[in-house]
């Protein structure tokens, strides 16, 4: 079966997602999910420049080698767009595979290992009563876990927290700038999680988004703080690119630490790893070279304990949901799968199988990935130039957003 034809889709339905599509001699057809936010016209170049003109003709089930063939062959390894590419080439094949096989692509990795992919979803607000209001929303609505995200006293916008309808940090083409205090967030966040514990019990899994802004010491901190309060997770408390930040961490505290939304492959994440520095791994499979790249990080992390928590916001298509959904369903060490539900209008974009009842997503048995995208509807909604924002402390100087 040859790769006869394939092409870049660029559409915003909202938002902006980057979705390449390959065609074989068969008739058959796969699609993969290449959207980095912010930055989607650098992987739409990347694909139409410098991959496709490579891909027609290559016999579209030799899934690993064409991987190998375009990490390696391109000599610059690894970054963002890079892995971006390969990953919506990787994926798209194994959607092709799987409708050739007549089968879900988890069927083809080992089938279900569970029921059904536990999600959590997102609570946000601007104060804690209106938080706790969110948060009894979710857990109505079935979700077993449930991400917090308030505002502070002090600060005028947050990460995480939404003005009004869906959260969407990328609102304009230049990128906005917002003002930060570690000092007011320290202060302020343990009262935060100590609230939502005590109104709603042992019970639901709570986790936060520290978005990579304290340094080590600062997070231990904070950690401990939230000991109390018995988080399923602390996400992303520094930026990772020092990755020994995280051994003073442990040294402090027991709260459970998940990493790697920004990764890109198992280098990246090796040696959060195998020190066991971290508790969740949360590489998403557009960000991180594919099914097939990921699988690998998954099955490091199994080694050593770590358990899987996808990235799955919003800035990722459905088609990456579709597919870190039959990775979700299928491998031993998954933890959890965020679930920032899309909108209506990007769904009809992307019709699908997958689907949410009482706290799982459930990827359904479609062969393949279980997802399409309707290229009509798509080319009614054209790319719109949009960046994530900044972040200033109050003296001026650029901190980690
Ligand atoms: C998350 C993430 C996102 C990122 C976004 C950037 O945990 O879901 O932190 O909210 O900010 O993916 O594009
Ligand atoms: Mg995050």
């Amino acid at each position: 079966m040859r790769i006869t034809d394939a092409r870049v889709i660029v559409t915003c339905p909202g938002r902006n997602f980057v979705t390449l599509k390959i065609i074989t001699d068969e008739g058959l057809t796969g699609v993969g999910d290449a959207t980095l936010n912010g930055r989607e016209l650098a992987v739409a170049a990347y694909l139409s420049e410098h991959v496709l003109p490579a891909l027609i003709g290559r016999d579209a089930t030799r899934i690993e080698d064409t991987w190998q063939y375009l990490y390696k062959g391109a000599y610059w390894r690894r970054g963002p767009v890079t892995m971006a590419a390969i990953s919506a080439v990787d994926t798209a094949l194994w959607d092709i595979l799987g409708k050739r096989a007549g089968l879900p692509v988890h069927q083809l990795l080992g089938g279900r290992s569970r029921e059904g992919v536990t999600v959590y979803g997102h609570a946000n607000a601007a104060d804690v009563d209106a938080l706790l209001v969110e948060v009894d929303r979710l857990l109505g609505e079935g979700y077993r876990a449930v991400r917090v995200q308030s505002g502070i006293p002090g600060l005028e916008k947050v990460y995480g927290v939404s003005d009004g309808a869906g959260y969407e940090p990328a609102d304009s083409a230049v990128p906005t700038e917002t003002v930060w205090s570690t000092e007011a967030y320290l202060d302020h966040l343990p009262g935060v999680v100590r609230r939502v514990r005590e109104e709603f019990g042992p019970g639901p899994k709570l986790l936060h988004d520290v978005h990579h802004r304290l340094t080590p010491i600062e997070a231990a901190r904070l950690g401990k703080s939230l000991e109390p309060y018995a988080l399923t997770w602390l996400e992303d408390p520094v930026p990772a690119e020092l990755q020994e930040g995280f051994r003073l961490i442990r040294r402090h505290t027991t709260t459970p630490i998940a990493v790697g939304e920004v990764f890109n492959t198992v280098f990246d994440s090796a040696q959060l790893i195998r020190e066991q520095l971290i508790d969740y791994i949360r590489c998403s499979v557009v960000h991180a070279g594919g099914i097939t790249h990921l699988r690998r990080i998954y099955d490091l992390a199994a080694l050593h304990h770590v358990r899987t928590g996808a990235h799955g916001a919003t800035d990722m298509s459905p088609v990456c949901m579709a597919a870190s959904l039959q990775l979700g369903i299928s491998v031993p060490n998954f933890g959890l799968q965020e679930h920032m539900p899309h909108t209506a209008e990007t769904d009809a974009v992307f019709p699908h199988a997958y689907h949410y009842a009482d706290g799982y997503l459930h990827p359904g048995d479609e062969p393949g990935l279980g997802i399409d995208i309707d290229e009509e509807l798509a080319a009614r909604h054209p790319y719109r130039a949009a960046s994530l924002p900044v972040n200033r402390l109050a003296d001026g100087t650029l901190h980690s957003w």
